[in-house]
């Protein structure tokens, strides 16, 4: 660790959330003069964070005086939320002022090798299921990232670890320069994120930075079926699709080359888009030094996290199904494919600037009725007409209570939005937290039926 290196120097921070907060403090353990500047009025920031930077010396600008501060600063850290076009981070690089991401800068300040995971679904899956994996074979590490532990705080916490497994995104990616992971793991790529990059292409590059530091002695674990330009690490391949992979499935288990290594019935995880997240968990823990047959025990007792088709509760024969974390319309495709029964459909959020059109036929086939909530109900009201029959509900609880009324016993009530939260909702963890609580509070025909009765006559 070089401790120090920002010592007295002037440094902006830009964001005052979980990366902002962790980078400040970092810079500040390292003898930085931190500012963090935030566009947002102070009320709607957490006043515990503001505390804890303040009593660690850190000076804090809030609202519009953060826009316009016109201070000098050797180095601005980028909170990855924050578009690099906003008026916040355009005040800073049109002054010439060099600009890195949080990802970076936690980086520079950590001596341990990075097994860094990006993707644009399963990322969380993996990252976790690789931690624990590495864990339970000896090998000590922490899940850090995008998520939720800023690299950041891990660089100043100056734990012991032997790796670090980094979930990495887009956003962070893109303001890295020496970010360089020993071992780096592609899952898949579908459009996402357009309401920042102004196109495909520009999400993909900015993703495709996992690479750029990467020397012939790294490895790439990357799926198969991807097309990637040239790179320079060893790469290991998997896929559930193709034979031409070293990972690959035969007859319900994971093959490496022709060994089977882990059978798909052992697993707590269903759907091919979860058996790529295995074997791209396997090729990392391979590329560690790692047996198969010592990986394979905690593998198999690795259990997904809520909001990823998590089943809530079976109300009258109808099952409830959170999926709130999909966040954009490849998740939503793997979570209407992964369905047996007819669908009741409950979607919508945010619009991050795609529209809903190619998923009409995939609707088609297995929805009965869609529910449609937030910014996007009406365009993929649009999108979806003749296809299916859809409704608008004016809050997540009317969704919820309009899927009760329509739902026949054997259908399945499936929460997956297909886009992000933050027009409705503070995370999608907190959109699939209400979901479920909205369903935990269904009531069950009998007890509706007694509900009822207790009701004076006007209400009903
Ligand atoms: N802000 C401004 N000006 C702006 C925009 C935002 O000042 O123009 C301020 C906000 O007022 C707020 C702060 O920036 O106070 C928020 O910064 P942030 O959005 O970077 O949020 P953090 O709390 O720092 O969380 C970030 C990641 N968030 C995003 O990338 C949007 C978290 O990923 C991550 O867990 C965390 O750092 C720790 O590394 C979340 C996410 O949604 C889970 N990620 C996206 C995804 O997975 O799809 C990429």
């Amino acid at each position: 660790m070089n401790n120090g290196r920002y010592k007295n120097q002037n440094v902006a921070v830009l964001g005052a959330g979980l990366s902002g907060s962790a980078a400040a403090l970092l810079l500040s353990s390292e003898g930085a003069q931190v500012t963090v500047l935030d566009s947002a009025e102070e009320k709607d920031l957490l006043k515990s964070t503001l505390d804890n930077l303040q009593a660690h010396g850190v000076r804090v600008v809030c609202g519009p005086a953060a826009d316009q501060d016109s201070s000098a600063y050797q180095l601005a850290v980028l909170s990855p939320g924050i578009d690099p076009v906003s008026p916040l981070a355009r005040n800073f690089s049109s002054r010439g002022i060099e600009m890195i991401g949080e990802l970076e800068l936690g980086w520079r300040s950590c001596e341990i090798p990075v097994i860094a995971v990006t993707g644009t679904n399963g990322k969380t899956t993996t990252t976790e299921m690789l931690a624990q994996m590495l864990n339970a074979c000896g090998q000590r590490t922490i899940a850090c990232g995008n998520i939720g532990k800023p690299l950041s705080e891990v660089a100043r916490e100056k734990q012991r670890f032997d790796v670090l497994t980094v979930e990495v995104s887009s956003f962070q990616l893109e303001a890295t320069g020496t970010f360089h992971p020993s071992i780096s793991v592609w899952l898949n790529f579908a459009p996402d994120h357009l309401d920042r990059y102004r196109s495909v292409a520009e999400y993909r590059a900015a993703k495709l930075r996992i690479f750029e530091n990467q020397t012939e002695s790294d490895i790439a674990v990357v799926n198969a079926i991807e097309k990637f330009p040239a790179i320079r690490p060893r790469k290991i391949t998997f896929s559930a699709y193709t034979n031409r992979a070293d990972f690959r499935v035969s007859e319900g288990a994971i093959v490496y080359h022709n060994e089977p290594v882990l059978r798909l019935a052992d697993s707590e995880l269903r759907g091919l888009h979860n058996i790529e997240n295995l074997m791209a968990t396997l090729a990392a823990g391979m590329a560690r030094g790692l047996s198969f047959q010592d990986m394979t025990p905690p593998l198999c007792a690795y259990e997904p996290r809520p909001h990823r088709c998590e089943f809530v509760r079976e109300v009258d024969g109808v099952e409830y199904v959170n999926d709130s974390k999909a966040t954009n319309l490849d998740a939503m495709d793997k979570a209407l494919r992964a369905q047996s029964k007819p669908v009741i459909l409950i979607a919508g959020g945010k619009d991050k600037g795609f529209n809903f059109d190619p998923l009409r036929s995939i609707v088609k086939e297995k929805v009965r009725s869609a529910i449609l909530i937030g910014e996007m109900a009406e365009s993929i009201r649009r999108s979806w007409d003749g296809a299916v029959q859809c409704e608008i509900a004016n809050s997540l609880a009317n969704a919820v209570e309009r899927s009760h009324a329509n739902a026949r016993p054997g259908d399945v009530v499936l929460f997956s939005p297909g886009t992000s939260s933050f027009d409705m909702f503070k995370s999608y963890a907190d959109r699939g937290d209400q979901f479920r609580a909205l369903v935990q509070a269904l009531p069950a025909a009998s007890s509706r039926r007694d509900a009822g009765a207790a009701l004076p006559k006007t209400n009903r």
